[in-house]
């Protein structure tokens, strides 16, 4: 009973934030951190919409777009192998569970590596920034990979179909696009304003039970919510989506056109997400600034 009360309690905005998460708040509250530039804008999207779209170039990473690309290219072809088992799969293996239109070219668990330009990427000054003010707390990266999604012809599945993230609270994702997405190439799709701080929060559209998890077909969810609202990102290699997916979204059901793109994912510290990066025994952070610590839980 108890349990149960404190359970609910925490599940408030009050509780989740003074109870579960006060020392990340008073930190961040004592920081004085403030979206700078293109982030004041990206931070009116999030939390108006629970979704925003901008250019690369937009934002102060401090990371180059084609030292990215450089590194990828590279990705690509030492992982053609499974590329090329992907491409099968996503045509053959119809299971659900493996995600098998999905490569994560990192595996399911990343080993953190300091010098790699992708940890870089996700834990460059602008994303810890957006992430950190988003929440109004600090925050704490949870994961981050390059995604291979093949385009396939079976009928959507897994997160190919609407649902939402559990894990917290509000969940920031972020996707780089590191090839074309057009409509053929499965982009992120979002239902804007379906995130906690949103207009449309309480939307419940019907779902069924795809072996233990709630999916919404296209038809359930333009009964909830009309179709002519969803926000379909395509764009540009280089786009950079950012959202809050506790709101209703879906993407990779590529049809024409492979996707690739980098995904990173930040939760506040005391979110019951799997921490999908594993520190080797090894590793150091004395390169990195005390804010890109204090988001591995340094
Ligand atoms: O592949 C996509 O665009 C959707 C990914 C997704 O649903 C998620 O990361 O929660």
């Amino acid at each position: 009973m108890l349990r149960k009360l404190v359970r609910s309690a925490r599940n408030t905005e009050l509780g989740w934030r003074y109870g579960s998460n006060l020392r990340p708040t008073i930190r961040f509250l004592l920081g004085g951190k403030r979206p700078v530039g293109s982030e004041v804008e990206i931070l009116r999207d999030l939390d108006k919409n629970g979704v925003a779209v901008v250019p690369f170039e937009s934002l102060d990473t401090g990371v180059s777009f084609s030292d990215v690309e450089k590194e990828v290219s590279g990705l690509v072809e030492d992982q053609m192998p499974a590329i090329l088992n992907i491409k099968e799969s996503a045509n053959t293996d119809h299971s659900v569970g493996r995600k098998t239109f999905n490569l994560e070219m990192f595996g399911s668990e990343v080993t953190f590596d300091p010098n790699s330009i992708f940890s870089r990427l996700a834990l460059n000054k602008s994303f810890l920034n957006i992430a950190d003010c988003y929440f109004r707390m600090q925050t704490r990266l949870r994961y981050y990979n390059v995604w291979y999604t093949s385009a396939s012809v079976s009928a959507a599945r897994e997160s190919q179909l609407w649902h939402f993230d559990r894990e917290d609270r509000f969940i920031l994702k972020i996707f780089v696009y590191l090839s074309d997405v057009d409509r053929g190439a499965g982009p992120f799709t979002y239902a804007p304003g379906t995130h906690k701080k949103g207009s449309f929060s309480s939307i419940s559209p019907a779902f069924f039970d795809e072996d233990g998890v709630r999916r919404t077909t296209d038809e359930q969810m333009s009964n909830a919510y009309p179709r002519e609202n969803w926000r379909v990102c395509t764009g540009k290699k280089g786009s950079v989506i950012l959202a809050d997916t506790r709101g209703f979204h879906k993407g990779g059901e590529a049809r024409t056109g492979d996707r690739l793109m980098f995904t990173c994912m930040f939760t506040s510290p005391a979110s019951e997400s799997k921490n999908l990066i594993r520190y080797p025994d090894d590793a150091t952070f004395s390169n990195f600034e005390r804010a890109q610590k204090a988001a591995l839980g340094y």
